[in-house]
């Protein structure tokens, strides 16, 4: 049970949407990503006069993936708002984003009037039962003192658990209702799981550690979110314990620690991919598990520390914030396993890619290499496509919160978006995008909102003139190609007419100096870099089914 202490409401008179703005700007919001409507003005008209700055997205679910960034570069939660109907619709896909990978949004959305609900209104939806399923939490208000209970529930569902997002829907005659605070009942939030059990896996994961021969950590985003980072590295460097992160966790480890064996799962290092297959004991902390981490797990006891409940499928379950049960087994010294530390110093914890090739159109993974080794100090926002591939098997992640990409959902449009976010939650740091000519064109219209704000976004668009990695799956599943040719428009131009200085590149040796300019400038900056579109990613034995 929690009790939340911190936000206070200043009490008489007060309509519903000033509480809400209040309770944001106490609650520590600095932005709210959003996109206005009819049901949701009167929000806008107290956002107007508040210090919380509203971000005008081109597209409501730019709107969420920029909230979405700004989170997991911020390690804070985000906010974005939208109208009722099409305007709460088109979140769903940077919510259900979000949703995938455990990222803490507060999603609030107007909706038709109180009256005017159940009566096949203009724009009614029933928004809630859309949000359902890809939320923790989704609630249609009723009135306001309801409202105030159900949103700082919400903050503090988020802000402590920080396991998703969090919807709440609000007709448009509740916002412009007085509240009356004798009615706003207590914060109280449904118990984690009970203390009883808790200590008991507790016990029996720490004995399960304490006799490990051949233990494994595999580290997932939630290191991240509880900013476990050096607690993490403490517990492994002091009991020798080997680490490999999940896609999303990548840096919340150093690479250059000699225990990390490197990504595990679908895209596994040789070194995590022998680990996983061969521990006797897994510590997945702060991992949900996904189906393409179990790739790289044999037969095992499990041991999961997860605060998302759902996600819990281990042998023993540890319903926790993974820093807090770090802090359990500070003391804890597990037996000497040099042996297996020998016997995995055998595989490989890098990629070995081939990115030597001068040819021109530019290979895509020459053209990548260019353009991370020029983003070394930025953070790296990246959308889905064969891209992606060359992305994780090039990239080296000095710091957590330096690289997102779209994630469990993996929808094309993530990176332009929220890139936004990214670079509003750094001040002072610069993003680099990379995205493919297919998802630049779901979500280009942000390139207005990078150029209305002037930041420091480079966007490095890799135009292969197709849907590349749809393509490779086709010729390899049927044989041949349907409907995956991009005929384009001009890129440079396009971006030029939203105010931004672009350029074109067709070799090599072009890339880094580009970039590199590009970054330092700090400007909104659009960089085309034609690549093969014959060049297909490399797909490891355990992928092709
Ligand atoms: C919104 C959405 N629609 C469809 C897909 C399926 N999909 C995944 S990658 C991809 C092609 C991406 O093409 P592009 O952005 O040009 O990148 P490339 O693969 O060429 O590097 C498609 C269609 C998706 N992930 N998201």
């Amino acid at each position: 049970m929690v009790y939340m202490k911190n936000v206070k409401v200043t009490e008489g008179g007060k309509k519903f949407a000033q509480a809400v703005v209040e309770i944001l700007e106490l609650g520590g919001v600095k932005y709210i990503f959003g996109h206005p409507g009819e049901q949701i003005l009167p929000f806008y008209e107290t956002l107007r006069r508040s210090n919380i700055k509203h971000i005008l997205m081109r597209h409501e679910q730019g709107a969420a993936h920029a909230a979405d960034a700004y989170a997991r570069i911020s390690g804070k939660f985000g906010v974005c708002i939208a109208s009722a109907g099409p305007g709460a619709l088109n979140l769903t896909m940077g919510v259900a984003t979000a949703y995938k990978d455990s990222v803490p949004l507060l999603v609030i959305t107007g909706d038709v009037p109180s009256a005017m609900k159940g009566c096949d209104a203009f724009q009614e939806v029933d928004t809630s039962t859309v949000f359902e399923p890809i939320t923790i939490r989704s609630s249609n208000i009723k009135n306001p003192e309801d409202g105030i209970l159900k949103l700082k529930e919400a903050i503090e569902l988020i802000r402590q658990n920080k396991t998703g997002p969090v919807h709440l829907s609000i007709p448009r005659d509740v916002w412009d209702e007085e509240i009356d605070y004798s009615k706003v009942k207590e914060v109280i939030l449904p118990d984690q799981m009970d203390a009883e059990e808790l200590n008991e896996n507790i016990g029996q994961a720490i004995k399960l550690l304490e006799k490990a021969q051949r233990p494994l950590i595999i580290a997932g985003a939630g290191i991240f979110w509880s900013k476990s980072a050096e607690k993490l590295s403490n517990f492994a460097n002091k009991n020798k314990i080997p680490v490999s992160t999940t896609y999303h966790a990548r840096g919340v480890f150093p690479d250059d620690n000699p225990l990390f064996l490197g990504m595990i799962g679908v895209r596994g290092t040789e070194a995590s991919q022998f680990a996983g297959k061969n521990a006797d004991i897994i510590l997945a902390l702060g991992a949900r598990l996904s189906e393409r981490t179990m790739t790289g797990v044999g037969p095992c006891r499990i041991i999961q520390v997860n605060l998302d409940k759902k996600s819990l499928k281990g042998d023993i379950n540890i319903e926790e914030d993974v820093g807090a049960f770090l802090d359990r087994v500070v003391d804890l010294n597990v037996r000497d396993s040099s042996n297996w530390l020998d016997e995995l110093a055998e595989y490989a914890r890098y990629y070995e890619i081939d990115t030597s090739f001068d040819d021109v159109p530019v290979k895509p993974q020459r053209a990548i290499k260019e353009i991370l080794d020029a983003a070394e100090d930025s953070i790296v926002v990246d959308d889905a496509g064969s891209h992606t591939t060359w992305v994780t098997l090039l990239q080296k992640i000095k710091e957590p919160g330096t690289f997102i990409f779209s994630g469990g959902f993996a929808p094309m449009g993530y990176a332009i978006p929220a890139s936004v976010g990214a670079a509003l939650a750094k001040p002072g740091k610069t993003v680099v995008v990379i995205v493919g000519d297919g998802g630049f064109q779901m979500t280009l219209q942000e390139l207005a909102t990078i150029s209305e704000l002037k930041l420091p976004v480079t966007v490095c668009l890799l135009n292969n003139s197709s849907l590349g990695i749809i393509k490779q799956w086709q010729k390899m599943h049927y044989g041949d190609t349907y409907q995956v040719e991009l005929q384009n428009p001009d890129f440079t131009k396009l971006a030029e007419s939203y105010g931004i200085k672009a350029i074109r590149l067709n070799s090599p040796g072009e890339i880094y100096p580009a970039v590199k300019k590009a970054v330092e400038l700090g400007k909104p900056y659009f960089i085309e870099v034609v690549v093969d579109k014959d060049e297909e990613v490399p797909l490891p034995s355990w992928f092709i089914k």
